[in-house]
């Protein structure tokens, strides 16, 4: 493998690039004319425009990326998150085209793309699941009686949905029929397909997920948990690795779960296994995305390896060599997803100049970012501009680092989700990891950070006024 083509933009392309470079392989990025300038561009060996801005025209062109690929003579595509990545014909016009995709292969891709068949692929392999019916419903009498039997509140959820879209909680028997035609209709309009189903409703679960890597020779390991209940909307905002409330044994028995969620549709490379965890610590399977994920570095943080770097390796046919109990749990890492949007204005996107924009440094301090100081931020794609990462022997330490990481970063001319990460690390439910995934909900009010906001600036004029006495001392002491 010489060459690689990067089928994305912003931070993950440049995240990509850097090992890729690290291994001794081209690079070749592909761009929007919207994205001309940027980092990941500038970054590859070789770079092309591939359309307009919107994604439809540029990064979601399957055909005209491959096209690139045959003029350059590119072995092999890698994907990121988002966009093609979890697009099955996508992966198999590569293959045709005698181009590896960097991924699973395009059949366990259409089998966990769709939960309803995931499902039905880890029936046979002792899954735990949350109780419901894992048909798609077609008698409305038939799946009352089943949402009856379950008990209220139940959760109606599209098959081919993600990100909550096409969900819809059932509080009581008479509710019923009504949010099942809102969550069709809804499914039928963002998917093209219609199909749901129903689970019994979990109310305050905590979301982990486990790392899984495999490669085409039968070996399957997973690298631990991430917590990722701290999200928005659907929308992750804080990840962490490990989580604070799995024991040695949950995590092994989720972890040797999510190897058999692998194995149930002969997955090959990097994949996530998504479960919910109830508060008697009961967990349950959700749905298995994959592609890398933007939180992969706590896991990386907490391994020592670099994810990219195995996914490239099995893509090229390697075996892993790592077997399970080599692997091991050290320290503790901390994440925040840096958006450019608005926390004190609904988290609308702030779109903008960065008229500053300066990263922290420093031991146990990682930031995955696509933009630079200057940069326009485009209203086209997903305005995440960052992620920052720290890292610490324990939890407290990652937390204390990332509070004064998110200090140590500059941004002027859009609003970030920074000041919220702020408000999160120092939350006493964050700290003590008594929280769920309605976390947001519960405690997160646009004053808290007004407030936080007055508090600093008091803290920085307190800071600046000590300096200036200290200043006024050696400026005297020659008197
Ligand atoms: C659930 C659930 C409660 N009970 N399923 C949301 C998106 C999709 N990945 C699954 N999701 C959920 N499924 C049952 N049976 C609660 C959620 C959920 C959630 C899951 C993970 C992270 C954040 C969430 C926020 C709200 C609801």
């Amino acid at each position: 493998m010489k060459k690689i083509l990067v089928a994305n933009r912003g931070e993950i392309a440049l995240r990509v690039m850097k090992t890729a470079k690290k291994m001794g392989i081209k690079t070749v990025a592909v761009f929007s004319v919207a994205d001309r300038n940027a980092p990941h561009v500038k970054f590859a060996d070789e770079a092309v425009c591939i359309g307009e801005a919107s994604s439809n025209q540029s990064y979601l062109r399957g055909d005209k990326i491959i096209e690139v690929c045959k003029t350059l003579h590119v072995d092999a595509i890698h994907p990121g998150y988002g966009f093609l990545s979890e697009n099955a014909d996508f992966a198999e016009l590569a293959e045709q085209n005698n181009i590896i995709f960097i991924g699973p292969k395009s059949k366990a891709m259409k089998i966990m793309g769709s939960k309803l068949a995931a499902k039905e692929a880890v029936k046979a392999f002792d899954i735990p699941m949350v109780p419901g019916l894992d048909e798609a419903i077609t008698d409305v009498a038939k799946a009352k009686e089943v949402a009856k039997n379950i008990g209220f509140p139940i959760l109606i959820k599209a098959s081919a949905g993600g990100g909550g879209k096409g969900m819809r909680v059932v509080e009581n028997e008479a509710e019923f029929e009504a949010q099942m035609n809102r969550a069709i209709s809804e499914a039928t309009s963002a998917f093209g397909d219609g199909s749901v189903f129903i689970e019994k409703y979990v109310t305050s679960p905590r979301h982990i997920e486990i790392q899984i890597m495999a490669d085409m020779h039968g070996n399957i390991l997973y690298l631990f948990e991430r917590e990722c209940s701290i999200q928005r909307r659907h929308q992750k905002v804080v990840e962490e690795a490990p989580s604070s409330v799995l024991t040695p044994e949950i995590r092994k028995a989720m972890g040797e779960a999510a190897v058999k969620v692998a194995k149930s549709c002969d997955y090959i490379g990097a994949g996530t296994v998504e479960f919910l965890l109830d508060e008697n610590k009961n967990f349950y399977f959700l749905e298995m995305n994959t592609r890398l994920q933007v939180e992969h570095p706590v896991t990386e943080m907490i391994t020592g390896l670099d994810l990219v770097e195995m996914q490239i390796r099995v893509a090229r046919g390697e075996a892993i060599q790592l077997k399970q109990d080599d692997l091991q749990i050290i320290g503790h890492a901390m994440e925040l997803r840096v958006y450019a949007e608005d926390p004190m204005n609904d988290f609308l996107p702030s779109v903008g100049k960065l008229d500053v924009y300066q990263l922290p440094v420093g031991n146990g301090v990682r930031v995955d970012n696509g933009f630079e100081q200057g940069m326009e931020v485009p209203i086209y794609y997903d305005p995440m501009l960052a992620k920052l990462v720290t890292y610490g022997k324990n939890r407290e330490e990652a937390i204390q680092k990332m509070i004064e990481a998110i200090a140590d970063y500059h941004v002027k001319g859009v609003s970030t989700t920074l000041p919220f990460g702020t408000f999160v690390m120092q939350h006493e439910a964050f700290t003590s990891g008594n929280f769920d995934t309605n976390f947001v909900k519960k405690y997160y009010d646009k004053q808290i950070l007004e407030k936080q906001a007055e508090v600093e600036a008091e803290i920085t004029a307190i800071i600046a006024l000590k300096q200036y006495l200290e200043d006024q001392k050696i400026v005297r002491l020659p008197n």
